[in-house]
Formats: C-alpha cells, structure tokens, sequence
C-alpha cells in the first residue's frame, strides 16, 4: 500500500530526576550533598532512507515516546541520558508541526537527520546546588519533561524529473522503455494510483530519476479524480514532460489535452507551469499520429516536440537526451520559503512574558505560562527546600509585583498549576 501522509502524536523523553545523597564515607568527616544529576531524556529524531518508499510504516505508529533518563544516582554520579528514537522515512517527507502548520524539516537527503521533538533536561541531584552559601543542599530538581507535539508527515517524491498527462497517455509504457521501473501498464484509466520512480541511465554516462505519476484530469487543482494528492508529487520535479497521445485515441484532441494539462499546472499553487517543460508526442505508431502532429505544432507553434513510440520504442534516445540536457541548466531549489520553516527557540529571550495572570469567576488567580510550567515540572514538591526554592524562583520573575499589580490583595487565592495559595503580604 503506498501511504503518501501521516499524522502522529509524539512525546520526547523527559530528563531523568535529580537525587538527594549524602556522602558517608568513613574517613570523610562531615559528609557533604552526594546525589547526581538525572540523564537527559531521548529525542526523536526523523531519518532519511532510501529503504523506505512509502509512509506506510508510520500509520501504524501514530503515537511515539521516547525513552526517559535515567535517575541520578549518589556518589555524584549522573543518570544515563536516554537513547533517542528514531524513525525512518523516505527521500522527500516533510514533517509539519501540525498545530502551527510550519515545516519542522524537509529530508531530502539519505541518512539526512530532523530532530522533531526533543527530550528533556535531566534534573540536577543536590551535590549540583552546593555553594559557599549552602553548604548542603537537602533537595533536587526533577527531570524536564520533553516535548509534546502533533505533527503531520508528507511525502513529495524525490524525481529529476515527472511524466505528467492524461490517464491512458501511455506515462508507464515510457518509463518502463527507458528505465529499470516496471510499473503497471492498462487501457484503462487511471492505472497509476501511486508515484513510480525509475533511473535512467545514458549511453554518455549521465543519468537521472523519473517519476511516473498518476494521470491528471480537468479540475485536478480543484481536487478532481485524484487530483492534489497527484500534482503534489510534481513539486519537486526539476523537468515536467508533458506526455500527450498523438494518435488521439479515445476521441481526445492532442491540441485540447495539451492545453488543459498546462492550465491544471498554472492553477496548481506552485505555479508549476514555470518549471522548464518537455512535450512529448506518444503513440505515432498509430496511423493518424503524424497528421495530428502537424496540426499540434501549427496550432502551438511549438516546434521542438519530442515525437516517440513508447510500445515500439521508437526515438527514445532523443527523448532522454532532451531530459538529461535540460536537467543541466534547470534549477535546483527549495519546495518551501524560508518563512515556512519554524525558528525553534529552546531558550527562552529576556523579554518573554514568564507568566500570565488571569483572574477566573470563582475569584482565583491562575497563573499559567511556559517558562512557570517548566519551573514547576521541575519542582519535588515533597521537599520543603525546593518548594522554598520555587517560591523564590516566582520572586525572581517578578510574580509577586506581578500579582498585585494586578490587584491581588492579602488573603486571596493564587492558583498556579496544581497548587493553590494564599497571598500574604
Ligand atoms: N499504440 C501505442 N499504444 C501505446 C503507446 N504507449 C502506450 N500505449 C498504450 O496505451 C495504454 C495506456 O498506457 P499506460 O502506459 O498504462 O498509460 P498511462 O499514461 O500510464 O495511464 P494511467 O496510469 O492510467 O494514467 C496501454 O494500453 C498501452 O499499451 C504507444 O506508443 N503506442
Ligand atoms: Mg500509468
């Protein structure tokens, strides 16, 4: 089955906690804070194979975690960070952050690596918070959680090349002439479901990669016969041979498809109509195929049309000639615009809002933000100390000024996450 999409719910690791230890050693005389810090948690990191033609795989792994660090442990001895996950892809999967809609990485390359949802911190063990100030800290932190993300996956083959046209144009009868692809040939319609690649290999050496995709019909941009799903594997085909049966088998009009496959490509949103195009007339075995080619050139004034019998395989070498020397000069890009990808901060700036406080209808102030959130995961609050540590952390990011600018006044009910407290002046 070829799976060109998938959505998934991924979760990194989160980071191993931190440990309370103490040293008791026998020649040691005032034993001193001994816990380690926590491993980090594991990524997930997205790979490119070539082993891997569809996302097939991933349809059935829709929700993924990876590993948790380990623990810290004492003596001082940290946690093992986690292993990360991995998940294998074809060439040419996007994977979208499917809250924002911003590409998270575009593999385009064998063994090329995306990291998508990273794992968390590992939490520091209370030898880590020793200082001249305190002597013997009696708490730790507990590990990060990772990060939590949906995300979308889309696969946009990798071809130099596509073969685009009518359904019955004869796209795989060509590709299984002049390359090692083998895809289905039929009378019928719509024969292709899915996107074959084939290598070409020249006499002179050179070679390059076609794909042959799924006929095209009117409407296709609009999401006619199986229209986008089909155009989208165009997108990154450097060269667009435009297929038309010449012989017009079928009652079709050479002149008629040929203008409606052109108009399909300028209405699809990359405008593939700029990319540099082959056409190639298929089927002159037939009897009527030469007239109707005179007719075609007159009428588009086209004059270097590539015209070849894929059945008796007739000029098929000028064909991939034409293919290998307009693949030299057309250019290489980049399906998305730099705008399109996501800026990923994993530091938070001076200036972010640390918190926001909003007064709810039962009278209680929530306060909610990520930079708290991560604060607060990170927080055992079983221990007196670190709850200490915690308040003192909000006193730092301006919580308490915060708050009563915002009207709170002694005796009121704060409420941040799971916790609720009074305001004391
Ligand atoms: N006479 C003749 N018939 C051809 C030629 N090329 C293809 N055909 C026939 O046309 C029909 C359709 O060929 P396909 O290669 O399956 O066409 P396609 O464009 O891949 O069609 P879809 O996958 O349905 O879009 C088959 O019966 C082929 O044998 C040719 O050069 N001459
Ligand atoms: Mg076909």
């Amino acid at each position: 089955m070829f799976i060109d999409q998938a959505k998934m719910e991924l979760y990194g690791g989160k980071g191993g906690d931190g440990i309370v230890a103490y040293r008791r050693e026998l020649k040691v005389e005032y034993g001193g804070p001994f816990g380690g810090n926590g491993g980090n948690g594991g990524s997930i990191i997205f790979k490119g194979t070539t082993g891997k033609t569809t996302l097939l795989d991933l349809k059935y792994n829709t929700v993924l975690k990876a590993q948790e660090g380990e623990k810290g442990k004492n003596k001082g001895m940290y946690g093992a960070n986690a292993e990360n996950t991995y998940v294998l892809v074809p060439i040419g999967t996007t994977i979208f952050d499917q809250d924002t809609n911003k590409v998270i990485g575009d593999i385009t390359k064998d063994g090329q690596e995306v990291v998508v949802c990273k794992g968390g911190r590992g939490g520091r063990g209370n030898m880590a918070f020793q200082s001249n100030s305190m002597k013997c800290p009696d708490f730790c932190e507990k590990g990060e959680p990772g990060e939590h993300r949906y995300i979308r996956c889309e696969l946009r083959v990798l071809a130099d090349c596509g073969l685009v046209g009518f359904p019955s144009v004869g796209k795989s009868t060509i590709i299984s002439a002049v390359s090692n692809a083998r895809p289905k040939i039929a009378a019928y319609h719509f024969t292709t479901l899915q996107p074959n690649l084939g290598m070409v290999k020249l006499d002179d050496g050179r070679d390059f990669v076609m794909a042959d995709l799924p006929g095209i019909i009117e409407g296709a941009h609009n999401g006619a016969g199986l229209g986008l799903e089909f155009l989208r594997h165009i997108e990154r085909c450097r060269v667009i041979v435009h297929v038309i049966d010449m012989a017009g088998t079928e009652g079709r009009d050479p002149y008629d498809d040929y203008i409606k496959i052109n108009e399909e490509l300028k209405s699809y949103k990359m405008n593939l109509i700029k990319r540099p195009q082959i056409v190639v007339a298929n089927k002159m075995d037939m009897p009527e195929a030469e007239e109707n080619l005179k007719v075609f050139k007159e009428k588009t004034g086209l004059t270097d049309v590539i015209a070849i019998s894929a059945y008796t395989q007739q000029n098929l070498d000028e064909l991939k000639f034409k293919i290998a020397d307009t693949l030299e000069t057309a250019e290489t890009f980049s399906i998305f615009e730099e705008d399109e990808f996501e800026v990923r901060e994993y530091t938070y700036t001076e200036d972010e809002e640390p918190f926001i406080i909003e007064l709810q209808d039962d009278g209680v102030f929530n306060v909610t933000g990520a930079k708290l959130k991560r604060a607060f995961d990170m927080t055992d609050f079983d221990s007196e100390t670190a709850r200490f540590r915690f308040a003192r952390q909000l006193r730092e990011y301006g919580l308490d000024d915060a708050l009563r600018k915002r009207g709170v006044k002694n005796g009121d009910t704060v409420r941040i996450f799971d916790f609720e407290f009074e305001f004391i002046e």
